[in-house]
């Protein structure tokens, strides 16, 4: 792995970079008023080839739907596990409307299985490397906040949609020979409170890696260096107590070229990035 080197510049280039996040993003999208604001963390990994897991460099093996690669549970910080032993998705699993589930999603009635054929490491060295793509590591990747807006789109749903995720071109560690920066990871930590009336649930579509964790449980498991993939986590699933406030935590990667989708449509109206925006700040300062 090719590391960055000299410490007196990674430091300038380091504070910039925060300096830039505290002071809010350079080209928010504008939100509504009653639109849901969720502020996370881009981590920038460099062009091309220069850590393992972002990589133009993923053989075709090793791209594809992949599962159980993520422990279920997060660790004591909060952040996702690479266990290994995970394997490739043949069919996915759906629940009893159709739509595409996690095969980790605790049983509801009508729910068909899914099958695997083979192995798949999900395009993942080692527990090590995993352990960089959602934590601030100097010389492994540079960092700052960004914030999406989910508006309503009626029945209650609020829906983030866009075909061209690029937040961070031209920053941090750069384009390379790339027309956009490819190559990150988004992490975004949100409160909610659930209603056990309300039918609620959470659904991701998009490219590469997404995981999603409600109540520190893995929910939604989309792993691997893919194309246009999705699933959905309803909450009544999840063992969770009405009126009681709970986490979900999104970990997402960028790691392929050319596209960059990433879209979640959800009817949680209580989700807010956990502690508000002030203590986001902090925790990640
Ligand atoms: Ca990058
Ligand atoms: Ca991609």
């Amino acid at each position: 792995m090719k590391m960055f080197t000299g410490g007196s510049l990674l430091g300038g280039i380091g504070l910039a970079a925060t300096l830039v996040g505290s002071s809010g993003q350079t080209a928010a999208e504008s939100a509504s008023a009653n639109s849901i604001s969720l502020t996370g963390r881009i981590r920038d990994f460099p062009p091309e080839s220069e850590h393992p897991d972002f990589t133009e460099g993923v053989s075709p093996s090793q791209t594809g739907r992949s599962a159980k690669n993520i422990a279920l549970d997060l660790d004591g910080d909060h952040k996702p596990i690479y266990a290994g032993a995970g394997r490739r998705i043949n069919q996915e699993w759906r629940d009893a409307a159709g739509n595409k589930i996690s095969w980790c999603a605790p049983a509801a009635p009508g729910d068909n299985a899914g099958s695997y054929h083979g192995n798949d490491n999900g395009a993942i060295t080692s527990s090590a490397t995993y352990a960089q793509w959602f934590r601030d590591v100097p010389g492994i990747n540079m960092s700052r906040l960004w914030t999406i807006n989910l508006e309503p789109i009626g029945g209650g749903v609020y829906s983030y949609n866009v075909n061209n995720f690029h937040p961070i071109d031209s920053q941090l560690l750069g384009n390379g020979p790339d027309e956009h920066n490819f190559y990150f990871s988004y992490e975004v930590i949100c409160d909610f409170t659930y209603d056990s009336s309300a039918n609620q649930f959470f659904y991701f579509r998009g490219d590469d890696d997404c995981w999603v964790f409600i109540n520190n449980r893995l929910a939604i498991d989309h792993g691997g260096v893919v194309a246009n993939r999705e699933q959905r986590i309803d909450l009544n699933r999840m063992g969770l107590t009405h009126g009681q406030t709970y986490q979900l935590h999104l970990f997402l990667a960028e790691r392929k070229q050319p596209q960059s989708l990433f879209e979640v449509k959800t009817n949680i109206g209580s989700l807010r990035t956990a502690g508000g925006n002030d203590a986001i700040l902090a925790a990640y300062d």
